[in-house]
């Protein structure tokens, strides 16, 4: 089951949990709410036992990828991880289903507070289109994910602030943010 709770906010390396003290476990209603979805595959049989091509073709992500990233396996790694760790959108939504490793994405909740779900083998997660998020990998420095996309892939990250793109404007008007979080 997916494990997700607020971040400290405490300086500090980027890749251990910091999970807040006293913050209870984050629930998969709670994400669907914020338009994460979460779902749970076989990544050692996923190719054989179809479900995968059945949510890729229920949600049209005719595209798919997959990539490593690790210090061996990514050229310019460490400047790459710094960029994932920025706050960004995308204007379609980011598709990750983990076969190997793991890793956290951080999402802003209703309060502009991060939520940290962690993500390991068997993963797939939906960030929908004009959520403020980002990703780093954990201390074990290792994550293999299949990118799913529809149509032709645009991975462009856009940095907050980007609160006039079509894309965020979009977003809130499904997800509600307190007013005095914006
Ligand atoms: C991204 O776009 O943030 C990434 O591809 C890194 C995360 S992959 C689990
Ligand atoms: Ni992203």
């Amino acid at each position: 089951m997916v494990r997700a709770w607020l971040f400290d906010g405490v300086p500090g390396d980027q890749r251990l949990p910091h999970k807040r003290e006293g913050s209870q476990e984050i629930s998969l209603e709670k994400l669907a709410e914020l338009g994460v979805l979460y779902l749970k595959l076989d990544a050692d049989n996923y190719e054989d036992d179809g479900k995968l091509a059945q949510i890729r073709s229920e949600r049209g992500y005719n595209y798919s990828d997959q990539i490593t990233l690790s210090p061996e396996k990514l050229p310019n790694y460490e400047q790459k991880i710094k960029n994932f760790f920025e706050e960004h959108l995308h204007a379609d939504e980011e598709v990750r289903f983990i076969v190997d490793g793991s890793g956290y994405f951080d999402v802003r909740d209703t309060s502009n507070q991060w939520i940290r779900i962690e993500l390991v083998k068997g993963d797939l997660i939906t960030l929908p289109a004009g959520i403020y998020h980002r990703f780093t990998l954990d201390s074990n420095d290792y994550i293999k994910a299949v990118r799913l996309f529809k149509g032709e892939p645009v991975w462009t990250p856009i940095n907050r602030p980007a609160d006039e793109h079509p894309a965020r404007v979009d977003y809130l008007s499904h997800h509600p943010i307190a007013i005095s979080a914006k």
